[in-house]
């Protein structure tokens, strides 16, 4: 590392409320969703280094339209974000995940000459995050690179930043669809209290549309998602001691009208007994885990979601056919 690059990429902040038992902490809650009626597995499982990988392959899939409807509303609009959210931000990015995105934005602050007072990458994979944190440290020599390894879907505290720099916080690529409603408003109170009264929340958002669109953005035709919703299981038999038969799990993904989300899950095809950490799991024939839930929001959902973690969308753009949303949102 060069000289002027330590100067500027400070070393990871570790989340002080995180659990000092990672191993322990997903083993119960592995047997615990395991326990319960529907069968469930959290899925922030399905991203170890194979599921990241996947996870990559999804988002350029032909069917996955939401990363690429996603980017093109940022490369539009981030000379309107950094119009709007003026000099020296601190800019603190939610699951940073490659900084693509997080980068169109920081040159569009360059070309406003709209100095970045710090930009905090927050992340539960050290590898992503240092990947990241090098990368945009080299890219951007003069902007404070502060990165934060922690699961940023519990609370958190944030480094020391800049003194009266304007936080503005970044959540892409509908992830907040990964919340059910009630965590999802827990989570963005967290984050309105992080920004604070004079903060932004920059949130990507997938739009409610119809069920065979969304059928196949989660059950593409080459079979890549389910060999990420299936990638779960083989992570339990390595480091839980399972013996899931992943042949006899079929992946099953479709759009729940009523509650507005696709659904996964994981269907046994057979009556079947799996271990898990020593416990006997027993399954009945066509009986499924489910694995993930990804809301969709309308307009209404939208604004009483927000509004109820105390922002008001200031502004709310799409992208040419409308699957999308990327809403900038001012602390109300
Ligand atoms: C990360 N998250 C927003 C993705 C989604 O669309 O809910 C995860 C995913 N699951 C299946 N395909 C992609």
């Amino acid at each position: 590392m060069t000289a002027s690059l330590s100067r500027q990429l400070h070393a990871p902040h570790e989340n002080p409320f995180a659990s000092t038992d990672a191993g322990s902490a997903l083993h119960a809650e592995v047997l615990n969703g395991l326990s319960m009626v529907p069968k469930t597995l959290p899925p922030k499982l399905f991203y170890d280094a194979a599921g990241a990988a996947l996870f990559e392959r999804i988002t350029e899939l032909p069917e996955y339209y939401l990363t690429r409807a996603e980017l093109e509303i940022v490369r539009a609009r981030a000379d309107d974000i950094a119009t709007l959210a003026g000099d020296r931000c601190a800019l603190i990015e939610y699951g940073s995940g490659a900084g693509i995105k997080v980068g169109l934005l920081l040159d569009a602050f360059a070309s406003r000459h709209h100095p970045v007072a710090a930009y905090v990458p927050l992340d539960i994979s050290r590898e992503q995050l240092a990947d990241v944190a090098l990368r945009i440290a080299a890219e951007y020599p003069t902007i404070p690179v502060h990165p934060v390894c922690a699961d940023y879907t519990a609370p958190l505290r944030l480094p020391d930043l800049p003194q009266r720099a304007r936080r503005v916080a970044f959540f892409p690529g509908s992830t907040i669809g990964n919340f059910h409603p009630t965590e999802a408003a827990a989570f963005l109170r967290r984050v309105r209290r992080t920004v604070a009264d004079d903060g932004v929340l920059v949130l990507g958002v997938d739009r409610r549309k119809d069920a065979a669109t969304l059928g196949a953005a989660y059950d593409d035709a080459a079979g890549v998602t389910a060999e990420f919703n299936r990638n779960m299981l083989r992570r339990l038999n390595r480091e839980l001691d399972a013996d899931f038969d992943l042949a006899r799990f079929r992946h099953l993904a479709f759009f729940n009208d009523t509650a507005s989300r696709v659904e996964m899950h994981l269907v046994s095809t057979e009556a079947q007994v799996v271990h898990v950490a020593g416990e006997r799991i027993a399954f009945n024939e066509g009986e499924s885990i489910w694995t993930e839930s990804s809301y969709k929001y309308d307009r209404d959902s939208l604004d009483t979601l927000v509004t109820s973690a105390g922002f008001r969308i200031t502004r709310l753009w799409t992208d040419a056919a409308e699957r999308f949303w990327v809403a900038y949102l001012d602390a109300a």
